[in-house]
């Protein structure tokens, strides 16, 4: 113990349990972060927007494995916990820090003060107040404890003080951390034998098994035994779309994304399928195009970290609760190799709607068609995007064209998806740089995605933020065209277009006015040595696509 202030032993602390960044608006915890300057070399990321402060938070989460921190003061509290909407759905580790009220002045219509905290309730695994001083080493603990125990998610902290002045007293104070906590998974529990060996019994006897692989297998770093395993027992794999980089697109018994932002393949072959094995999915709704695929009386077997997860959605023959990466390990050394050559022909059944598919989708990811097709634009990323990368992806429209047409060509890659939440992937990305700065990082969104928080091309700059964000620039929300075709029963009036269109916007421009580099792409031809320059530039990049207003992406098979 010894005699600081809350600040000191905040500031401290969150360099003990490694965190490089904080993503803000002020004025929250000025004190602390006077300390971090003084104590600690962690940066202090003035951004444009809370909930942006929160998707940088999540994208340096998802790519480190470790908590990304995020902090608003009172005002600024609901406009952060809309952020963390998203990492709850994903199961990111975000701690969130918000300025919240005082006892002493409480129900006197404080300015700018409404009660935060029941907002957080929803969106966080755990939801707390610190106001004492002698409280936040032990509240800084749990909540670091929280965010990557079990399924991971996000933790809100409300300090006592619209700013979080309770940083400014003294107490006595031991600002010890738990390096355990620091990271995602902190154990790495196994599982019950027999559960391994009935899930084996099951897998090896099956004639028509797949696996689907969630977020799961990322968070417990897993890849390696999940392929080693579907290898060993010739089983396809699917994956969800937040377990894309469960395995390569190049491997031999990958089918692709399943459910509803999906591709044709990985749909079939789940939904011909006469056994799934769902491994760190929740098997939910966009995982399984709402529990049609596969359809409900399925054999099941589920591996998940969360025992609470098991059965949620499928009656299980055979249930496994551990870290993904040890239960994969000890399937592995148990599984029967000889057991492989049953599934000879359904591999060749896998092998041909693979190969359906990649005829039906060749000449549109060939397209040399002006303006560009965004298959294409998918298929010249999967091409050159860098093996060491990480591709972090929005949702809408550019979830369905990434998570059906990309593909990632080296394990090395990782795959990050905004988890439903439009405008996540921009911020998210420059949070992903910070957290990997070695590593190149391509953000693919759309232009109304990007227009979210185009503010923060501004902090990407100021902060040297050299991610590289791809626009899907078309001028609108197009996905929302058939949404509207059906509410005007069949055909839009002209001036429906008013509800998804949007001005022209050439955002290459944009980015240059505020000093990254912008690039603008109108032939497909020219987007690759565009990636180039944007990937060498020493300067955030933007790379502006136009492409057709009127492609629609394919909906998902049944
Ligand atoms: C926070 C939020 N609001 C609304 C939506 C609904 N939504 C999904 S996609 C989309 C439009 C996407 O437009 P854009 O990013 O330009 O991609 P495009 O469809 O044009 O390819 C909208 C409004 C959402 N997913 N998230």
């Amino acid at each position: 113990m010894a005699r600081m202030t809350g600040a000191q032993a905040l500031a401290q602390m969150l360099h003990g349990y490694g965190v490089s960044h904080v993503f803000m608006v002020p004025a929250v915890l000025r004190r602390t972060l006077a300390e971090m300057e003084r104590r600690t070399g962690i940066k202090r990321l003035h951004v444009h927007g809370e909930k942006a402060a929160a998707y940088m938070a999540d994208g340096y989460a998802r790519a480190s494995r470790r908590p990304g921190i995020c902090m608003a003061q009172v005002v600024g509290a609901l406009n952060l916990a809309a952020g963390l909407r998203d990492a709850s759905l994903a199961h990111a580790p975000v701690i969130a820090f918000t300025g919240g009220r005082d006892p002493k002045t409480k129900f006197r219509k404080v300015y700018q003060e409404v009660d935060d905290v029941p907002a957080f309730e929803t969106v966080t695994k755990w939801n707390a107040t610190v106001d004492a001083a002698e409280r936040i080493p032990d509240m800084l603990r749990q909540a670091f404890r929280a965010a990557v125990s079990g399924t991971p998610g996000p933790v809100h902290l409300q300090f006592r003080g619209n700013e979080g002045q309770v940083d400014q007293e003294e107490a006595d104070l031991e600002p010890l951390c738990e390096a355990q906590f620091a990271q995602v998974p902190p154990f790495r529990p196994e599982p019950d034998a027999a559960s391994v060996r009935a899930a084996l019994a099951l897998l090896q006897a099956a004639e028509k098994p797949v696996i689907v692989a969630g977020g799961g297998v990322r968070a417990s770093a897993a890849r390696a035994e999940l392929v080693a395993l579907a290898e060993k027992l010739q089983i396809p794999v699917a994956t969800s779309l937040n377990g894309k980089d469960s395995i390569t697109g190049s491997h031999p018994l990958s089918v692709g994304v399943v459910g509803t932002y999906s591709r044709e393949s990985a749909n079939r072959v789940v939904a011909a399928a006469d056994l799934v094995f769902f491994v760190g999915t929740e098997a939910g709704g966009m995982t399984t195009h709402a529990w049609t695929v596969p359809k409900a009386a399925i054999a099941a077997i589920q591996l998940d970290i969360d025992p609470e997860a098991l059965g949620r959605n499928y009656p299980l023959k055979a249930a496994l609760n551990g870290d993904a990466k040890v239960t994969l390990g000890c399937m592995l050394d148990e599984a029967d190799a000889a057991s492989a050559k049953r599934r000879d022909p359904w591999l060749a059944t896998v092998r041909g709607l693979c190969a359906d598919y990649a005829a039906k989708v060749r000449a549109l990811l060939a397209s040399d068609a002006v303006p560009i097709r965004p298959e294409r634009l998918c298929s010249e990323l999967t091409r050159h995007t860098p093996d060491d990368a990480i591709v972090v992806v929005d949702t809408g429209h550019a979830g369905m064209w990434m998570g059906g047409m990309y593909d990632l060509k080296s394990a090395k890659q990782d795959y990050l998806r905004s988890a439903g939440h439009l405008g996540w992937a921009f911020p998210a990305g420059l949070g992903a740089k910070c957290a990997c700065p070695e590593r190149p990082v391509i953000t693919f969104t759309g232009d109304a995605g990007l227009w979210y928080h185009v503010a923060e091309i501004e902090t990407a700059v100021r902060w040297h933020i050299n991610a590289v964000t791809v626009v899907n620039n078309n001028g609108s929300g197009n996905q929302s065209k058939r949404g509207f075709d059906r509410a005007y029963g069949g055909k839009q009036t002209d001036q429906a277009h008013e509800l998804w269109t949007f001005n022209p916007m050439n955002f290459a421009r944009l980015a240059e006015d505020i000093g990254a580099l912008g690039l603008r792409v109108e032939k497909a031809a020219d987007f690759a040595p565009a990636l180039e320059r944007a990937l060498e530039a020493g300067r955030p990049a933007v790379i502006d696509v136009v492409t057709d207003i009127e492609a629609l992406a394919p909906p998902a098979v049944g």
